[in-house]
């Protein structure tokens, strides 16, 4: 039997979804920042900041700018976080921790859009 938790309790997941905010306040410093990453869904790609996230407590920020609304899912080892549907100008933040030299799988979960070609990776670096 396949068993499939949308939202496993081991994972660390703040998921916020703003209005047309350009960029979230800065930080406080209070926890360590490991890594900031900017993702971008559109018809019918996964667009990343960077293609590498440093290991530890990561932040991204999703924005879809896109025409139709969009999600994203990522996992990987330890790391199991998923916006709502974003519609379209509507972004979210997402908070993970990862670990060194592990792959992420980004993807969108709106039918069909993974398979026309929203999917990416990340990778993890120590
Ligand atoms: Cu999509």
């Amino acid at each position: 039997m396949i068993r499939v938790t949308r939202i496993a309790a081991g994972a660390v997941l703040v998921a916020a979804v703003s209005g047309c905010a350009a960029d979230g306040p800065a930080l406080s410093g209070t926890a360590a920042a490991s890594g900031q990453l900017r993702v971008g869904l559109v018809e019918w790609r996964i667009i990343a900041s960077s293609t590498a996230l440093t290991a530890g407590v990561d932040h991204l920020t999703i924005t879809n700018t896109g025409t139709t609304g969009h999600d994203l899912y990522i996992s990987g080892p330890g790391v199991r976080a998923h916006t709502d549907l974003l519609p379209p100008g509507m972004s979210a933040t997402l908070t993970v921790t990862t670990r060194p030299g592990s792959t992420l799988a980004l993807t969108c979960e709106v039918p069909g859009h993974e398979q026309a070609g929203m999917r990416s990776t990340i990778t993890v670096t120590g």
